[in-house]
């Protein structure tokens, strides 16, 4: 990794990447899950790292010591900020998951654009950076994660303009027609103009970025256009955007793929569920994940395609996720009615079309279902990339597995090869997808499952660390 050792790195996120817990009287902590955890976790190691962020966990935690034995035990520091209920409910729940989230995901009419939301978005946007300037010197590189902390930079070089400042956002960028509607529209791209570089997750996400800043901040120069970043001239600054796909630690999947225990829980999962194919989809219970549309195009494939019945069962996992929001309430309603509906119009004994499971998988479970369904079902309305996607193709270590992916997934930019592409609101070329991948020759499957599996280990989870860093540093 090309981080030189005198600078450090502070990565900045809403959530601090452990899991903090109770068991009786005993504190536990534990490494959180997931692929930036376990990408960033031997560079923080390396660089004297410290991640900054919110401990999501209540005030009688006795943070000060679980936090000194997580930094001896993994080698990189922990510091939290702190936020009252109130703070969670307008800046997290609120602003970033109520305006931010569905503004980006171009759902303008899940959006609710609340002044006294913005308001506390700001104020805990000051509090982190506040935070990262106590923490942090001037030459240390400062890296901040996703939509809910956009405002840090601004903050954080009225404290000092020398540190360099980089932010990565997670989920897409909308159409500068669509990101006009915010209220707040102008502080939020001068907000992002104050990094000296703005990651995205694909080129289409950065152009519109780049289309809303010239058209927002006419004093804003597009100095050039280069294939992975645009330079922008700034306030007498260089600020860089570019695109780096974030993707998963690939050698990790593949590897726990092949355990035995996992071969067993798959070898399980299918006997239980014998002769037909299996179609899985794997998803947090949110809007932008498309479940409604899928169960649609499942009950059109039925419907068109009779043969396959008895043949073919969708696997739905939804994982519960924000349920005491009323929208998502309202999906997981609608989810329930849709499921019963299309079993009890196609079941017949012995055969259930959908079998819908509203919990988390554990890691063993999670692994058994991308190996041995023979399909998988991602089709998100919007995504910034969707890791699911990824992750099915790493775990598909037999090499049979078919892809079915949304156009507007991120994933679906480095994928449109080999995975079978689908507008998720066309509900009958849905089905024919479908219909296409029940049907795909065997040879076929594996030729294209191979290009897949090629390009995710090739541009894994290390190599957008790398690229992103190296990025910040100029090169
Ligand atoms: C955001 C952006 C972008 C799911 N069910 C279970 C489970 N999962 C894990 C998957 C995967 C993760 O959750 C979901 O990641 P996605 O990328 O699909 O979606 P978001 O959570 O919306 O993430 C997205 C991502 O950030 C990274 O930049 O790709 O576009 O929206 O890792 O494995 N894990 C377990 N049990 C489950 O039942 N253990």
């Amino acid at each position: 990794m090309s981080v030189p050792t005198r600078r450090r790195l502070l990565v900045v996120s809403n959530r601090l990447p452990v899991v903090i817990n109770r068991e009786g009287e005993e504190w536990k902590i534990s490494p959180g899950s997931g692929g930036l955890v376990t990408a960033l976790t031997p560079v923080m190691k390396n660089y004297q790292g410290t991640w900054i962020g919110w401990p999501g966990c209540g005030e009688e935690a006795p943070l000060d010591d679980l936090f000194s034995r997580f930094s001896q035990q993994e080698g990189y520091r922990l510091v939290p900020v702190p936020l009252s209920d109130e703070e969670v409910e307008m800046y997290y729940r609120g602003f970033s998951n109520e305006t931010l989230w569905p503004l980006f995901h171009d759902l303008l009419g899940y959006c609710n654009f609340s002044l006294a939301n913005w308001e506390v978005y700001n104020d805990v946007n000051r509090r982190f950076a506040d935070v990262v300037a106590r923490e942090s010197e001037p030459d240390d590189i400062v890296w901040i994660q996703d939509y809910q902390l956009i405002l840090v930079g601004t903050r954080l070089r009225q404290h000092d303009s020398r540190r360099k400042v980089a932010f990565f956002l997670h989920i897409p960028f909308p159409s500068a027609d669509l990101f006009r509607r915010l209220p707040w529209r102008e502080a939020l791209i001068r907000g992002l103009m104050d990094y000296d570089l703005i990651g995205f997750q694909t080129l289409r996400d950065r152009r519109n970025f780049v289309s809303c800043v010239t058209g927002l901040l006419p004093e804003v120069e597009v100095l050039s256009r280069k294939r992975r970043v645009t330079l922008l001239k700034y306030r007498g600054r260089v600020v860089k955007a570019g695109n780096f796909p974030i993707s998963i630690d690939f050698a990790e999947f593949d590897q726990a793929a092949r355990s035995q225990e996992v071969s067993d829980a798959a070898w399980y999962l299918h006997e239980n569920l014998k002769g037909r194919q299996l179609v899985l989809g794997l998803d947090r219970l949110d809007y932008t994940k498309g479940i409604p549309e899928r169960f649609l195009a499942f009950e059109r494939l039925l419907e068109k395609y009779p043969e396959v019945k008895k043949r073919i069962s969708l696997l739905q996992v939804v994982v519960p996720s924000r349920t005491i929001v009323p929208d998502y309430q309202d999906l997981k309603e609608l989810l329930d009615q849709l499921a019963g509906r299309i079993n009890a119009r196609f079941g017949e004994p012995g055969w259930m079309p959908i079998h819908y499971m509203f919990r988390v998988l554990d890691r063993i479970q999670l692994l058994a279902h991308y190996r041995t369904s023979e399909i998988a079902f991602v089709t998100p309305l919007r995504d910034g990339m969707n890791l699911v996607a990824k992750e099915y193709c790493a775990s598909s270590v037999e090499g049979n597995g078919v892809l079915i992916l949304s156009e507007f997934a991120g994933a679906a930019d480095q994928m449109r090869d080999s995975a079978l592409l689908v507008n998720p609101y066309d509900l009958d070329a849905t089905a024919d997808a479908l219909y296409r991948a029940f049907t795909m020759p065997r040879e076929e499957r594996r030729r294209r499952m191979n290009q897949l599996r090629s390009k995710i280990r090739r541009y894994d989870i290390h190599h957008w660390v790398s690229r992103f860093l190296g990025a910040i540093q100029g090169d």
